[in-house]
């Protein structure tokens, strides 16, 4: 006769946190978000924590470089998508790595022969008028000059004037060493020389960066960043149960900090044969995440075959399908709850903490915070980081509104067959995702910021400081649905819809 579980699968929106004492010094600023990202034995430290108990989905329409650096900015990890050719997603690694805050790689690059024409169509392409002046026109070529509005006046000049005419010409220039120059000369040159832009060229004289005026103050150092030894900025990779013993060496080589399995269901010997593959030939030291799983079950077989952590959720994802389509999943509160207490006893048993990351299903801002009480170390987000500025995916205006797309890598748009492998043909044979908008939400850092301050505050009136004291002292109740109405603003006509006379 088949198992059945005894109690329902919940998930987020039907728990509440109960407060408990806080003291006079449990105060928002005292509060530290840190937790382990991979496994460590007891009285030992992990080898990678997180800053903030974040981590961006390995999906096409949210994590790329860009995303990547914004998030490590902040103190959490994006794993590049994996769904790319291994060339690509180790170039988007490369670039993760070689960034240098306020360092920026040139866009807008055009040869001594691009005529005002075409300078004044890229400038509308880019929205950027300062363009460096390379032999070769790309972003690394000799720099030979620089064209910035100030050096053209469309009203006295024809379309077809070169830029070797009217540039700033190298000899005039004011340049740095991109060896030996940090971000903190290049400021002093820049007020020091009443620049806009200063370039940063090497022993070649090859364009390597730009260091902007105006970029100043976002650039001064963020307390929480995510840096590695050489302090650059961690980043993590996805990777499948197929190709992994070409691009995981790829994605290493780049300069990956962590990697992960991405897979829909990771109960699969696919994903042990994957893990040992990777510590044999690799070495143990490389750290790889596994999953997803959404029972005792489940974790016990991924840490028994060497993941450094768990991810656990399937079908609870905002763009995912799965239940609906194959009837497989469980409610994520509840998965995360059952996973947990089988993470506590292995580390009862073993003297091994292997962290879990609650993946996919957070809506609101607190059902982060919920997961974190419920045993999660960080949580992996798709449709929370998709909305921002710094996700890959376009913004499109509908109705006067703004919205950007997203779409799971289980739909036909991201055809990502390796992700819902069960060993078969390489072809998707029914879609497991949907591709959809959500609405546009601005820059991360902004939203980031807000959704920390108020996990800060919650954990404040639980009592606790850190993570691990939130865990041990939350108190969880499940709320019925009329309390749920209770929970929002209710019996009162909101002003906003009156409309002002
Ligand atoms: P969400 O944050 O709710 O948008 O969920 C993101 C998660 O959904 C991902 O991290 C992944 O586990 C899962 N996913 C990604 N694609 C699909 C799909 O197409 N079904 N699901």
């Amino acid at each position: 006769m088949a198992y059945y579980f005894e109690e329902p699968a919940h998930t987020f929106g039907e728990y509440l946190l109960v407060p408990g004492y806080s003291s006079d010094k449990c105060i928002p600023a005292n509060v530290s978000l840190q937790t382990p990202l991979v496994k460590f034995k007891k009285g030992e430290e992990p080898k990678i924590k997180l800053n903030v108990p974040m981590t961006s989905a390995i999906m096409q329409a949210v994590s790329n470089d860009t995303m990547a650096i914004a998030l490590a900015k902040e103190g959490g990890v994006s794993f590049i998508f994996g769904s790319q050719s291994i060339e690509s997603q180790a170039e988007m690694v490369t670039r993760v790595k070689n960034y240098k805050s306020g360092f920026v790689n040139s866009d807008s690059n055009i040869k001594p022969t691009t005529t005002l024409g075409e300078i004044l169509e890229l400038k509308d392409k880019t929205g950027h008028s300062t363009m460096a002046v390379t032999d070769d026109g790309t972003a690394t070529g000799k720099l030979v000059g620089i064209v910035t509005s100030r050096d053209y006046r469309i009203t006295r000049m024809t379309l077809d004037a070169q830029a070797k005419d009217f540039m700033t010409p190298f000899a005039k220039l004011i340049y740095a060493d991109a060896e030996t120059t940090n971000l903190s000369q290049a400021n002093d040159m820049i007020w020091d020389n009443k620049l806009n832009m200063l370039p940063l060229i090497d022993k070649n004289q090859r364009l390597r960066y730009m260091v902007f005026r105006k970029d100043y103050t976002d650039n001064k150092e963020n307390k929480l960043e995510l840096i590695d030894c050489k302090k650059r900025y961690v980043v993590g990779a996805g990777i499948n149960t197929r190709d992994y013993a070409q691009r995981v060496p790829a994605l290493l080589k780049a300069g990956a900090d962590v990697l992960c399995i991405d897979s829909s269901e990771g109960f699969s010997e696919w994903q042990s044969i994957t893990l040992k593959y990777i510590h044999e030939n690799f070495g143990e030291d490389i750290k790889v995440g596994a999953g997803n799983v959404v029972d005792a079950e489940g974790f016990r077989f991924l840490a028994e075959a060497g993941a450094d952590f768990i991810k656990v959720g399937i079908g609870g994802g905002s763009i995912c399908i799965t239940r609906e389509t194959k009837g497989i999943g469980r409610g994520q509160a509840t998965a995360v709850i059952d996973v947990a207490r089988a993470r506590d006893e292995y580390f009862r048993e073993t003297g091994i903490y292997i962290p879990i990351c609650s993946d996919g299903g957070i809506v609101h801002d607190y059902h982060m915070t919920l997961a974190l009480a419920m045993g999660s170390d960080f949580m992996m987000l798709g449709r929370y980081f998709s909305r921002f500025d710094e996700s890959p995916t376009n913004k499109v205006r509908i109705n006067g509104t703004y919205y950007k797309e997203y779409w799971g890598e289980g739909s036909n748009r991201a055809r990502n067959w390796q992700r819902y492998d069960m060993g078969g043909d390489k072809k998707l044979s029914f879609e497991e995702g949907v591709d959809s908008y959500v609405p546009y939400a601005g820059p991360l850092k902004d939203n980031v910021g807000l959704a920390l301050s108020k996990m800060r505050s919650t954990m404040c009136n639980c009592g606790a400081l850190s993570i691990k004291e939130f865990q041990e002292k939350a108190k969880l109740t499940l709320v019925s649905s009329t309390s749920i109405v209770e929970g929002g603003s209710h019996d009162v006509i909101l002003k906003d819809q009156f409309s002002h006379e």
